[in-house]
Protein backbone atom coordinates (compact mmCIF):
# COMPACT_ATOMS: atom_id res chain seq x y z
CA UNK A 1 0.00 0.00 0.00
CA UNK A 2 1.41 3.40 -0.83
CA UNK A 3 1.83 6.25 1.89
CA UNK A 4 0.44 8.87 2.38
CA UNK A 5 2.36 11.97 2.01
CA UNK A 6 2.68 13.95 4.91
CA UNK A 7 4.94 16.78 5.09
CA UNK A 8 7.32 18.49 8.05
CA UNK A 9 7.97 22.35 7.58
CA UNK A 10 11.11 23.71 9.55
CA UNK A 11 10.83 27.23 9.69
CA UNK A 12 7.62 27.55 8.42
CA UNK A 13 7.27 31.61 9.67
CA UNK A 14 9.94 32.42 7.53
CA UNK A 15 10.00 34.61 3.92
CA UNK A 16 9.87 31.23 1.74
CA UNK A 17 8.11 28.82 5.13
CA UNK A 18 5.45 30.81 5.38
CA UNK A 19 3.93 30.70 1.68
CA UNK A 20 5.51 27.07 0.57
CA UNK A 21 3.44 26.14 3.76
CA UNK A 22 0.28 27.31 2.38
CA UNK A 23 1.20 25.61 -1.60
CA UNK A 24 2.37 22.24 0.22
CA UNK A 25 -1.45 22.02 2.05
CA UNK A 26 -3.32 23.16 -1.41
CA UNK A 27 -1.28 20.42 -2.55
CA UNK A 28 -1.27 17.26 0.13
CA UNK A 29 -4.19 18.54 2.06
CA UNK A 30 -4.63 20.58 5.85
CA UNK A 31 -4.30 17.85 7.57
CA UNK A 32 -0.84 16.15 5.79
CA UNK A 33 1.51 19.53 6.05
CA UNK A 34 2.48 20.06 9.81
CA UNK A 35 4.06 23.46 10.02
CA UNK A 36 6.63 24.63 12.69
CA UNK A 37 9.10 27.48 13.85
CA UNK A 38 10.80 28.36 17.08
CA UNK A 39 7.19 29.85 17.82
CA UNK A 40 3.71 30.05 17.01
CA UNK A 41 2.37 31.83 14.18
CA UNK A 42 -0.39 33.91 15.09
CA UNK A 43 -3.81 32.63 13.33
CA UNK A 44 -2.15 29.60 11.60
CA UNK A 45 -4.63 27.71 10.03
CA UNK A 46 -4.18 24.15 10.06
CA UNK A 47 -1.35 22.01 12.58
CA UNK A 48 1.57 23.89 14.10
CA UNK A 49 3.82 22.66 16.22
CA UNK A 50 6.62 24.91 17.97
CA UNK A 51 10.02 23.25 17.29
CA UNK A 52 13.66 24.04 17.89
CA UNK A 53 14.94 21.67 15.13
CA UNK A 54 19.12 21.90 17.30
CA UNK A 55 17.12 19.87 19.46
CA UNK A 56 17.03 16.33 17.81
CA UNK A 57 14.66 14.71 20.41
CA UNK A 58 12.17 17.27 19.74
CA UNK A 59 12.60 17.08 15.68
CA UNK A 60 12.25 12.98 16.62
CA UNK A 61 8.99 13.43 18.08
CA UNK A 62 6.84 15.47 15.67
CA UNK A 63 8.34 13.34 13.05
CA UNK A 64 6.76 10.04 14.60
CA UNK A 65 3.76 11.65 16.31
CA UNK A 66 2.41 12.49 12.48
CA UNK A 67 4.20 9.90 10.75
CA UNK A 68 6.12 12.43 8.48
CA UNK A 69 7.24 10.90 5.47
CA UNK A 70 9.04 13.75 3.87
CA UNK A 71 10.64 17.36 5.82
CA UNK A 72 11.53 20.67 3.68
CA UNK A 73 13.90 21.94 6.23
CA UNK A 74 14.03 26.20 5.82
CA UNK A 75 15.78 26.96 9.36
CA UNK A 76 18.48 28.73 8.95
CA UNK A 77 20.37 32.22 9.94
CA UNK A 78 21.28 34.38 6.49
CA UNK A 79 24.14 35.75 5.49
CA UNK A 80 24.32 39.66 7.05
CA UNK A 81 22.59 38.68 10.22
CA UNK A 82 24.89 35.60 10.22
CA UNK A 83 28.31 38.01 10.58
CA UNK A 84 27.31 39.19 13.18
CA UNK A 85 27.97 36.10 15.32
CA UNK A 86 29.55 33.74 13.25
CA UNK A 87 29.84 30.70 15.60
CA UNK A 88 26.29 30.35 16.22
CA UNK A 89 25.02 30.82 13.20
CA UNK A 90 27.60 27.77 12.49
CA UNK A 91 26.08 26.13 14.88
CA UNK A 92 22.03 26.66 14.30
CA UNK A 93 22.64 26.39 10.53
CA UNK A 94 24.43 23.39 11.08
CA UNK A 95 22.94 21.37 13.97
CA UNK A 96 19.70 21.64 12.65
CA UNK A 97 20.65 20.24 9.22
CA UNK A 98 22.24 17.14 10.90
CA UNK A 99 19.35 16.85 13.41
CA UNK A 100 17.01 16.74 10.15
CA UNK A 101 19.50 14.06 8.16
CA UNK A 102 19.50 12.04 10.74
CA UNK A 103 16.00 11.80 12.11
CA UNK A 104 15.43 11.46 8.46
CA UNK A 105 17.50 8.24 7.82
CA UNK A 106 16.69 6.64 11.00
CA UNK A 107 12.71 6.60 10.40
CA UNK A 108 13.05 6.02 6.71
CA UNK A 109 11.61 9.05 5.56
CA UNK A 110 10.84 9.33 1.55
CA UNK A 111 12.77 13.32 0.93
CA UNK A 112 14.13 15.97 2.38
CA UNK A 113 14.49 19.85 0.76
CA UNK A 114 17.25 21.95 2.10
CA UNK A 115 17.39 25.12 0.69
CA UNK A 116 21.36 26.25 -0.36
CA UNK A 117 22.05 29.61 -1.86
CA UNK A 118 23.74 31.67 -4.07
CA UNK A 119 26.09 32.62 -0.97
CA UNK A 120 28.02 29.08 -1.59
CA UNK A 121 29.84 31.27 -4.01
CA UNK A 122 32.81 33.38 -4.11
CA UNK A 123 35.28 35.32 -5.83
CA UNK A 124 37.09 31.80 -7.30
CA UNK A 125 33.98 31.30 -9.62
CA UNK A 126 32.98 32.90 -12.58
CA UNK A 127 30.62 35.67 -11.54
CA UNK A 128 29.04 35.72 -14.97
CA UNK A 129 26.77 32.94 -15.74
CA UNK A 130 28.30 31.15 -12.61
CA UNK A 131 28.03 27.30 -13.92
CA UNK A 132 26.67 24.82 -11.14
CA UNK A 133 29.96 23.12 -10.81
CA UNK A 134 32.01 26.16 -9.87
CA UNK A 135 34.64 26.46 -6.99
CA UNK A 136 33.04 27.22 -4.18
CA UNK A 137 35.28 29.53 -1.93
CA UNK A 138 32.16 31.33 0.06
CA UNK A 139 32.95 35.03 2.31
CA UNK A 140 29.98 34.61 4.81
CA UNK A 141 29.71 32.21 7.58
CA UNK A 142 26.58 31.75 6.00
CA UNK A 143 28.10 30.75 2.36
CA UNK A 144 30.15 28.17 4.17
CA UNK A 145 27.22 26.47 6.07
CA UNK A 146 25.48 26.11 3.19
CA UNK A 147 28.26 24.64 1.00
CA UNK A 148 29.15 22.18 3.65
CA UNK A 149 25.65 21.73 3.89
CA UNK A 150 25.56 20.59 0.59
CA UNK A 151 28.15 18.12 0.40
CA UNK A 152 26.41 16.63 3.52
CA UNK A 153 23.20 16.31 1.46
CA UNK A 154 25.16 14.41 -1.19
CA UNK A 155 26.70 11.97 1.83
CA UNK A 156 23.51 11.24 3.02
CA UNK A 157 22.53 10.55 -0.49
CA UNK A 158 25.50 8.05 -1.34
CA UNK A 159 25.68 6.55 2.28
CA UNK A 160 22.67 6.34 3.48
CA UNK A 161 20.12 6.21 0.12
CA UNK A 162 18.32 9.33 2.08
CA UNK A 163 16.92 11.08 -1.00
CA UNK A 164 17.71 14.81 -0.09
CA UNK A 165 17.00 17.37 -2.79
CA UNK A 166 18.48 20.84 -3.06
CA UNK A 167 18.06 24.68 -4.85
CA UNK A 168 20.75 27.20 -4.60
CA UNK A 169 18.33 29.68 -4.33
CA UNK A 170 18.70 33.22 -5.70
CA UNK A 171 17.39 36.06 -3.84
CA UNK A 172 13.65 35.98 -3.01
CA UNK A 173 11.53 38.62 -3.92
CA UNK A 174 8.01 38.50 -2.00
CA UNK A 175 5.27 40.40 -0.53
CA UNK A 176 3.58 38.68 1.72
CA UNK A 177 6.27 39.19 4.17
CA UNK A 178 9.08 41.64 5.11
CA UNK A 179 12.61 39.53 5.39
CA UNK A 180 15.68 40.63 7.65
CA UNK A 181 18.86 39.32 8.27
CA UNK A 182 19.47 38.74 4.24
CA UNK A 183 21.78 40.86 1.53
CA UNK A 184 19.36 40.79 -1.29
CA UNK A 185 16.47 41.59 1.16
CA UNK A 186 16.76 45.48 -0.13
CA UNK A 187 14.84 44.48 -3.34
CA UNK A 188 11.89 43.38 -1.23
CA UNK A 189 12.10 46.99 1.08
CA UNK A 190 12.31 48.93 -2.02
CA UNK A 191 8.91 48.28 -2.75
CA UNK A 192 7.60 48.80 0.28
CA UNK A 193 8.89 52.13 0.33
CA UNK A 194 7.84 53.06 -2.97
CA UNK A 195 4.28 52.61 -2.15
CA UNK A 196 4.56 54.60 1.15
CA UNK A 197 6.28 57.38 -0.83
CA UNK A 198 9.39 57.20 1.17
CA UNK A 199 12.62 57.97 0.16
CA UNK A 200 14.55 54.78 0.29
CA UNK A 201 18.33 54.00 1.73
CA UNK A 202 19.72 51.30 -0.37
CA UNK A 203 22.64 49.68 1.34
CA UNK A 204 23.82 48.25 -1.91
CA UNK A 205 25.67 50.94 -4.92
CA UNK A 206 23.26 51.13 -7.14
CA UNK A 207 25.42 49.23 -10.32
CA UNK A 208 25.20 45.93 -7.28
CA UNK A 209 23.90 42.88 -10.05
CA UNK A 210 22.56 40.04 -7.90
CA UNK A 211 20.62 37.21 -9.03
CA UNK A 212 16.61 37.41 -7.78
CA UNK A 213 13.42 35.30 -8.36
CA UNK A 214 9.91 35.91 -7.58
CA UNK A 215 8.28 34.09 -4.67
CA UNK A 216 5.95 32.45 -7.11
CA UNK A 217 8.76 30.99 -9.67
CA UNK A 218 10.93 29.69 -5.96
CA UNK A 219 8.16 28.20 -4.41
CA UNK A 220 7.09 25.97 -8.37
CA UNK A 221 10.68 25.49 -7.91
CA UNK A 222 10.80 24.11 -5.07
CA UNK A 223 7.47 21.13 -5.47
CA UNK A 224 8.83 20.75 -9.24
CA UNK A 225 12.36 19.56 -8.11
CA UNK A 226 10.64 17.58 -5.23
CA UNK A 227 8.05 15.86 -7.77
CA UNK A 228 10.80 14.72 -10.48
CA UNK A 229 11.47 11.15 -10.38
CA UNK A 230 14.66 10.32 -8.49
CA UNK A 231 16.21 9.32 -11.87
CA UNK A 232 15.97 12.71 -13.64
CA UNK A 233 18.21 14.12 -10.48
CA UNK A 234 21.61 14.24 -11.52
CA UNK A 235 23.13 16.59 -8.68
CA UNK A 236 22.92 15.68 -5.61
CA UNK A 237 25.21 18.86 -4.17
CA UNK A 238 22.37 21.51 -5.12
CA UNK A 239 20.83 22.90 -8.53
CA UNK A 240 21.45 26.28 -9.79
CA UNK A 241 18.64 28.21 -10.22
CA UNK A 242 17.66 31.41 -12.03
CA UNK A 243 14.88 33.65 -12.19
CA UNK A 244 16.39 37.45 -13.40
CA UNK A 245 19.45 39.55 -12.31
CA UNK A 246 19.23 43.21 -11.69
CA UNK A 247 20.58 46.12 -9.98
CA UNK A 248 19.32 48.69 -7.42
CA UNK A 249 19.31 51.09 -10.41
CA UNK A 250 17.40 48.81 -12.38
CA UNK A 251 14.63 48.31 -9.85
CA UNK A 252 14.57 52.12 -9.48
CA UNK A 253 14.14 53.11 -12.95
CA UNK A 254 11.56 49.94 -13.09
CA UNK A 255 9.68 51.79 -10.07
CA UNK A 256 10.01 55.26 -11.42
CA UNK A 257 8.03 54.23 -14.06
CA UNK A 258 5.03 54.23 -11.78
CA UNK A 259 6.36 56.52 -8.96
CA UNK A 260 8.30 59.17 -10.74
CA UNK A 261 9.16 61.15 -7.94
CA UNK A 262 10.88 58.30 -5.85
CA UNK A 263 14.19 59.14 -4.10
CA UNK A 264 16.81 56.84 -3.43
CA UNK A 265 19.70 57.54 -1.29
CA UNK A 266 22.98 54.98 -1.77
CA UNK A 267 24.44 54.14 1.77
CA UNK A 268 26.26 51.13 1.40
CA UNK A 269 27.45 48.96 4.21
CA UNK A 270 29.00 46.11 5.20
CA UNK A 271 26.43 43.78 3.33
CA UNK A 272 28.09 45.68 -0.04
CA UNK A 273 30.72 43.44 0.57
CA UNK A 274 28.83 40.62 0.65
CA UNK A 275 27.33 41.32 -2.46
CA UNK A 276 30.46 42.18 -4.23
CA UNK A 277 31.70 38.50 -4.15
CA UNK A 278 28.13 36.88 -5.12
CA UNK A 279 27.54 36.02 -8.71
CA UNK A 280 25.45 38.60 -11.07
CA UNK A 281 24.04 35.89 -12.75
CA UNK A 282 23.30 32.47 -12.99
CA UNK A 283 24.35 29.30 -15.44
CA UNK A 284 20.40 26.76 -14.08
CA UNK A 285 21.00 24.87 -17.30
CA UNK A 286 21.09 22.00 -15.09
CA UNK A 287 17.99 22.42 -13.65
CA UNK A 288 16.42 23.02 -17.21
CA UNK A 289 17.64 19.77 -18.31
CA UNK A 290 17.04 17.28 -15.65
CA UNK A 291 13.56 18.79 -14.24
CA UNK A 292 12.21 21.63 -16.98
CA UNK A 293 12.62 24.53 -14.96
CA UNK A 294 11.69 27.66 -16.84
CA UNK A 295 11.28 30.91 -14.85
CA UNK A 296 8.62 32.70 -15.55
CA UNK A 297 8.70 36.28 -14.16
CA UNK A 298 11.01 39.24 -14.83
CA UNK A 299 11.94 42.40 -13.27
CA UNK A 300 8.85 44.27 -14.89
CA UNK A 301 6.26 41.64 -14.14
CA UNK A 302 7.99 41.75 -10.47
CA UNK A 303 7.66 45.33 -9.77
CA UNK A 304 3.87 45.28 -11.60
CA UNK A 305 2.73 42.48 -8.69
CA UNK A 306 4.55 44.26 -5.92
CA UNK A 307 3.23 47.39 -6.49
CA UNK A 308 -0.28 46.20 -6.57
CA UNK A 309 0.05 43.40 -4.22
CA UNK A 310 1.47 46.68 -1.82
CA UNK A 311 -0.96 48.70 -2.39
CA UNK A 312 -3.57 46.63 -1.26
CA UNK A 313 -2.30 45.43 1.63
CA UNK A 314 -1.58 49.19 2.99
CA UNK A 315 -4.65 50.71 1.38
CA UNK A 316 -6.09 47.40 3.59
CA UNK A 317 -4.42 48.55 6.86
CA UNK A 318 -5.46 52.19 6.46
CA UNK A 319 -8.69 51.08 6.69
CA UNK A 320 -8.08 48.79 9.19
CA UNK A 321 -5.23 49.75 11.46
CA UNK A 322 -4.57 46.11 13.00
CA UNK A 323 -4.75 44.57 9.90
CA UNK A 324 -1.88 41.65 10.13
CA UNK A 325 0.66 41.50 6.99
CA UNK A 326 -1.32 39.60 3.71
P1 LIG B 1 13.75 33.45 7.24
O1 LIG B 1 14.84 33.99 8.10
O2 LIG B 1 12.67 34.38 6.80
O3 LIG B 1 13.06 32.22 7.96
C1 LIG B 1 13.79 31.25 8.64
C2 LIG B 1 12.90 30.67 9.72
O4 LIG B 1 13.64 29.68 10.42
C3 LIG B 1 12.46 31.72 10.74
O5 LIG B 1 11.05 31.73 10.83
C4 LIG B 1 13.12 31.27 12.03
O6 LIG B 1 12.34 31.50 13.19
C5 LIG B 1 13.29 29.78 11.78
N1 LIG B 1 14.35 29.20 12.60
C6 LIG B 1 15.58 29.71 12.88
N2 LIG B 1 16.24 28.90 13.71
C7 LIG B 1 15.44 27.83 13.95
C8 LIG B 1 15.57 26.65 14.72
N3 LIG B 1 16.64 26.42 15.47
N4 LIG B 1 14.55 25.77 14.72
C9 LIG B 1 13.43 26.01 14.00
N5 LIG B 1 13.23 27.12 13.25
C10 LIG B 1 14.24 28.02 13.25
O7 LIG B 1 14.44 32.77 6.00
P2 LIG B 1 13.83 32.54 4.56
O8 LIG B 1 14.15 33.72 3.75
O9 LIG B 1 12.43 32.07 4.64
O10 LIG B 1 14.76 31.36 4.04
C11 LIG B 1 14.39 30.00 4.18
C12 LIG B 1 15.56 29.14 3.71
O11 LIG B 1 15.86 29.46 2.35
C13 LIG B 1 16.84 29.36 4.49
O12 LIG B 1 17.49 28.13 4.65
C14 LIG B 1 17.65 30.28 3.61
O13 LIG B 1 19.03 30.08 3.80
C15 LIG B 1 17.23 29.82 2.23
N6 LIG B 1 17.39 30.90 1.26
C16 LIG B 1 16.59 32.02 1.32
C17 LIG B 1 16.78 33.03 0.39
C18 LIG B 1 15.96 34.29 0.41
O14 LIG B 1 16.21 35.21 -0.37
N7 LIG B 1 14.93 34.38 1.27
C19 LIG B 1 17.75 32.89 -0.60
C20 LIG B 1 18.57 31.77 -0.61
C21 LIG B 1 18.36 30.76 0.32
C1 LIG C 1 20.64 36.37 1.79
O1 LIG C 1 20.76 37.47 1.24
O2 LIG C 1 21.30 35.98 2.76
C2 LIG C 1 19.67 35.38 1.17
C3 LIG C 1 20.37 34.51 0.21
C4 LIG C 1 20.60 34.96 -1.18
O3 LIG C 1 20.77 33.43 0.57
N1 LIG C 1 18.61 36.13 0.57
Amino acid sequence: MEKTTTILVIGANGQLGSVLTEALKGKYGVRHVIASDLRAQDGYEGIFEIIDATDIDRVQEVVAKYNITQIYHLAAILSAKGEKDPLVTWDVNMKTLFNVLEVSRKNNLDKVFFPSSIAVFGEGASLVNTPNNAYLNPATVYGISKAAGENWAQYYFLKYGLDVRSIRYPGVIGYQSIPSGGTTDYAVDIFHKAVQNQEFECFLQEDTTLPMIFIDDVIRATIELMEAPATDISIRTSYNLSGTSFSPAEVVEEIRKLYPDFKVRYNPDFRQDIASKWPKTIDDSNACKDWGWKPKFDLQSITKIMIQKLKEKYKKEIKNPNALML
